[in-house]
């Protein structure tokens, strides 16, 4: 290969970096939190932040819950929910969070295979491991990629197991494209990918698209655990005098609420920045029968290849960084269960543990030139010619 024809960028280009909002309209935002003396612990950032949150996504507030960050909203969410002490059927091709957050609280993690196409659980290969002893399914919309929603809602009927949904990277997806707040309503149409199943989370990490410098959110269908997340998230901590339960610390302070409705006045804006930067690998990628884009996801959160083979994958990751100072990322590799905690499933997922071989994820963010996106396309492309 001749790797004069690569582009070199000057600075390093990194797989995301987080949007930051406009400084002085974030320093009025600080004015009224230093006017409050009101830092954490349900402040009126934190409800403001609640209130348009509900608007966006076209969820009642008593259907949510504000945490200080994704693992530990999953961890409270799954706990609420009854799960400590039973199977719970998951994939493994996520972040280590989804399943962290089940061994956290005593459930037993078993693993499932993905559907090649979105690489998200398949309800069928999940359908086959359910026993009597199964009392949740935790499916993930990897990348944005929508879950076959139907066929958990199916599972979930039939079985009276409970689906939640780590929807981590799924925040601005919505049922038939709607977006909530463009005449959406009540009614079940057009809302959050979020209300599907039992409860979703959302993780307001810095990496993805929408952030609150760090936060999570849960959206639930049974407004009556609201109260008991609350409480959870604040030591279970019932009034002066009474501690209910095992609770934890897991508040979202105002500052975090505050990052999160100066992100969520550009919404829109970010989305459709993702969009276009997708659009400008699709240009220079379709058509190459090497590199496999992958389609689905509505928000274009993250922007995932898949390579012929393993070897493929690694020399394209290992040549970016070293000839084009372009550091992408192997979003899910190793598989979860090739890590200590999951290994006793190892090889349980074949489709999963070929995906997560070849995969790579390439930078996307709100801000990264056009032209850039081009390049290292065009880089790739480069890479694997011949
Ligand atoms: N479920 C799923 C499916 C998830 O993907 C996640 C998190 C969770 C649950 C848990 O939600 P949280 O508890 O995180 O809310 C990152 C994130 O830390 C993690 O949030 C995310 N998934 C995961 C997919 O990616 P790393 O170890 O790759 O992050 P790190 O620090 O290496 O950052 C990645 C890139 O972003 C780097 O190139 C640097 C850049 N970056 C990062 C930060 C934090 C910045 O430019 N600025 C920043 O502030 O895990």
């Amino acid at each position: 290969m001749n790797a004069t024809a690569l582009k070199k960028f000057k600075e390093p280009i990194l797989v995301t970096r987080p949007y930051l909002p406009d400084l002085e309209e974030f320093k009025e935002g600080l004015e009224e939190i230093w006017a409050n003396q009101w830092l954490t612990n349900n402040g009126p950032m934190l409800k403001r932040f609640q209130a348009e949150l509900a608007e966006y996504l076209g969820i009642p507030e008593a259907n949510m819950a504000l945490f200080s960050n994704g693992t530990l909203a999953l961890e409270l969410g799954y706990y609420a929910m009854g799960l400590a002490g039973g199977d719970v059927i998951t994939t493994p091709f996520t972040f280590v969070a989804t399943s962290h957050a089940l061994k956290r609280i005593g459930a037993n993690p078993i693993f499932a295979d993905v559907d090649p196409e979105t690489l998200c659980l398949s309800p069928e290969a999940a359908e086959r491991l359910i026993t009597p002893r199964t009392k949740a399914i935790v499916p993930v919309h990897v990348y944005g990629n929508v879950c076959d929603v139907e066929g958990f809602e199916r599972l979930r009927e039939q079985y009276g197991v409970k689906i939640i949904y780590d929807a981590a990277h799924a925040f601005g997806v919505f049922n038939h494209g709607i977006h909530g707040r463009h005449g959406n309503d009540f009614d079940g149409k057009g809302r959050s990918i979020g209300y599907c199943g039992d409860m979703s989370m959302f993780s307001f990490h810095p990496t993805k698209l929408f952030h609150s410098c760090e936060g999570g959110l849960l959206v639930f269908k049974a407004a009556a655990i609201q109260e008991k997340l609350f409480e959870l998230r604040n030591f279970a901590i019932h009034s002066e005098t009474e501690c209910v339960d095992v609770g934890s610390n897991a508040k979202m302070n105002e500052l975090q609420a505050l990052m999160g409705l100066e992100c969520l006045k550009k919404i829109d804006e970010l989305i459709d920045y993702r969009k276009r930067v997708h659009a400008a690998y699709a240009e220079v990628l379709d058509g190459c029968p090497e590199v496999k884009l992958l389609p689905h996801s509505q928000n274009k959160a993250y922007v995932p290849v898949l390579f012929k083979d393993f070897a493929t994958r690694e020399r394209v990751y290992a040549e970016l960084k070293a000839q084009c100072n372009v550091f992408t990322r192997r979003y899910f590799y190793p598989l979860l269960t090739d890590f200590a905690p999951y290994v006793y499933a190892k090889g349980a997922c074949p489709i999963a543990a070929d995906c997560a071989a070849r995969v790579l994820t390439l930078p996307t963010y709100y801000g990264l030139p056009l032209e850039d996106v081009k390049a290292i396309a065009e880089d790739v492309k480069e890479m694997v010619a011949g």
